[in-house]
C-alpha cells in the first residue's frame, strides 16, 4: 500500500473502532461520536468536551436522521477538518 493508501485505511480503522462499541457495529452513536471526537480529534476540534458541542456536531452530521452517524456521514466531518488542517499549515 502506499502512504497515502495507508492513511485512508486508517480512517476507516479508527471509525470501526468505535462504531463497534455500540447499536449498529457499522454507525456511531452519539456516545461514540463523542469518545471518537474527544480521544481522536482534540486538536482539530474546539470544546469537544462540551455537550452542546458534540450535540451541535452530532445533528449536523446525521443528515438522514435517524440517530447514528454512518461511515458516509462521518467523513463530512473528516473532510472538514483536513480541510481546515490544510489552511492552517498555510497559515503558519
Ligand atoms: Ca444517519
Amino acid at each position: 500500500m502506499t502512504k497515502l493508501e495507508d492513511h485512508l485505511e486508517g480512517i476507516i480503522n479508527i471509525f470501526h473502532q468505535y462504531s463497534i462499541r455500540l447499536g449498529h457495529y457499522d454507525t456511531l452513536v452519539k456516545r461514540e461520536l463523542k469518545q471518537l471526537i474527544t480521544k481522536e480529534l482534540p486538536n482539530c476540534i474546539q470544546n469537544t468536551k462540551d455537550q452542546p458541542t458534540i450535540d451541535e456536531i452530532f445533528q449536523d452530521l446525521d443528515t438522514n436522521k435517524d440517530k447514528e452517524v454512518s461511515f458516509e456521514e462521518f467523513i463530512v466531518l473528516v473532510s472538514r477538518v483536513l480541510k481546515t488542517a490544510h489552511e492552517n499549515i498555510h497559515k503558519e
